[in-house]
């Protein structure tokens, strides 16, 4: 069996952390590579000041090596912050509005990805395969293509891709394009993002679809396909049913002392809905006035991308909204809106998902949305919570229990919370159900397994 090299912009190098505890894609991606041996490279996370990064750093477990550069300050503020997180990540999730482009940002952005080819190509065997992962890479496979490689190299976009309307507003849609076209497989969270991309590539006679899933352009012929991301679905209910015993999950069931808990958990980012979301939760209480005091909303919000300015700015609007909610509806005897703004421990996040009687899931627009499928896995099969996910999710493609929600509409958002809490036992079980055995069975090893064939086949 050929080696694997998977490259991403941050590498999951193994602590001593239970499996679960460490997140489902590192878990399936780490076992692939133990499978058939292989080399996980990517940033270290760190900035090598104004000087050239030192060679790769490179730790070898079994037969993995996971390899490591740092970047310079102007790679990690041009390629990180700039182009990837503040015009690729925007006009993925539809926002135009906040696309900064700037030429050197993007200057950087292929400068990095030929510095990352030149780095991997001597780890690379001609037998290898390569997977790449995510939008801070795609000009990659191009790169290792100028250099020699014949290698099969696939890649997945772990975030949605627009239509040709919302792409075109990137002055450099076109290299965008081509960098994508010289995979020998695209993989894409599911068949809408497939379609658009086809969409974005006919539009302007860039290629053709010759056939369901089998594109040409720019003088290559490559596939493209929908691989929607899982969960370890299992090890997660298990570790799940455990946690209700950690303490920190038993000081949190007392404290909200038998009310209904809503749980929301979100990386602090536009694209989650969660201005729209607390708007959402005050509406449901206003129109229901028989749940105040009787339900605690517990938004769950760790920082991330604090450097750049939309995320700073979104910090002190979701705190000061949280506090202005609290004001206005709370009593002296009731919090509403318990706001965490910093990341919780794995196994306390999977024992809240269990104990909230709604998961309150509501991007304005996200690929899949992994906490959406963590909380239906974590639920108690004799007693499951209701799912509220908005229908611009990935995972609402599949989750056909939950209760689909648009997350621009506050007064739909609220009719479904209030359906969600009052929803009756056997409801609830049979909307579990199907989501469960629909989990169970397209787990992150299975989507892993799937993408890996689809790219070894020629
Ligand atoms: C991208 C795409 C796609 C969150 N807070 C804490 C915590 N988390 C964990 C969750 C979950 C993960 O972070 C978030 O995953 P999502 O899928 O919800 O969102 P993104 O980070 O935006 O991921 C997304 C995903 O890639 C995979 O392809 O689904 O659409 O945007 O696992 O549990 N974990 C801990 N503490 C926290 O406070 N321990």
């Amino acid at each position: 069996m050929s080696r694997l090299i998977i490259v991403s912009n941050r590498v999951s190098v193994p602590d001593n952390q239970g499996a679960a505890a460490a997140g489902g894609l590192a878990v399936a991606l780490q076992a692939a590579l133990a499978e058939r041996g292989g080399v996980w490279m990517g940033w270290s996370g760190k900035s090598s000041g104004d000087i050239e990064p030192e060679p790769l750093v490179l730790t070898e477990d079994g037969n993995i090596t996971y390899a490591l550069t740092d970047l310079t300050q102007t790679d990690v503020e041009e390629y990180y912050q700039g182009f990837a997180n503040r015009v690729l990540w925007p006009i993925c999730h539809y926002r135009l509005d906040l696309a900064e482009y700037g030429r050197k940002e993007m200057a950087s952005y292929f400068r990095v990805n030929r510095f990352f080819a030149h780095r991997l190509a001597p780890l690379v065997e001609p037998d290898d395969i390569i997977w790449v992962h995510d939008y801070h890479l795609i000009p990659l496979a191009a790169e290792l293509r100028q250099m020699g490689l014949k290698n099969r190299i696939g890649f997945f976009l772990h975030i949605p891709w627009p239509p040709a309307d919302v792409l075109f507003t990137m002055p450099v849609h076109e290299e965008i394009m081509r960098g994508l076209s010289s995979y020998d497989l695209l993989g894409f969270q599911t068949k809408y993002d497939l379609e658009n991309f086809a969409g974005c590539l006919k539009r302007e006679g860039m290629g053709v679809e010759n056939s369901p899933g089998h594109f040409s352009a720019h003088g290559h012929n490559f596939r493209g396909g929908a691989y929607s991301i899982g969960i370890e679905t299992a090890a997660f209910a298990e570790f799940a049913r455990k946690a209700a015993a950690h303490s920190m999950v038993r000081k949190a069931r007392q404290s909200v002392e038998g009310r209904d808990l809503i749980i929301g958990v979100d990386r602090l980012d536009y694209s989650k809905g969660i201005t729209q979301r607390i708007d959402a939760f005050e509406r449901f209480i206003t129109n229901n006035p028989a749940h105040q005091r009787r339900v605690t909303y517990l938004q769950i919000t760790p920082k991330s991308r604090s450097e750049v300015p939309e995320y700073e700015a979104m910090q002190h609007a979701v705190a000061e909204q949280a506090g202005r909610v609290n004001g206005a509806i709370g009593t002296v005897d009731w919090v509403p809106i318990r706001y965490i703004n910093r990341s919780i421990s794995r196994p306390v996040l999977a024992g809240l998902y269990r104990l909230a009687k709604v998961g309150l899931v509501t991007p304005l627009r996200d690929g899949m949305n992994l906490v959406a499928k963590e909380y239906v896995a974590a639920q108690d099969p004799d007693d499951p919570g209701v799912l509220v996910l908005s229908r611009f999710a990935g995972a609402a493609r599949e989750l056909k229990g939950a209760l689909l929600v648009n997350p621009y509409d506050v007064d739909g958002t609220a009719n479904a919370l209030a359906r969600g809490i009052n929803m009756p036992l056997e409801e609830r079980r049979e909307r579990w159900r199907g989501m469960m055995d629909h989990l169970l069975e397209n787990d992150v090893s299975r989507w892993c397994e799937n993408f890996l064939t689809d790219l070894r086949a020629e």
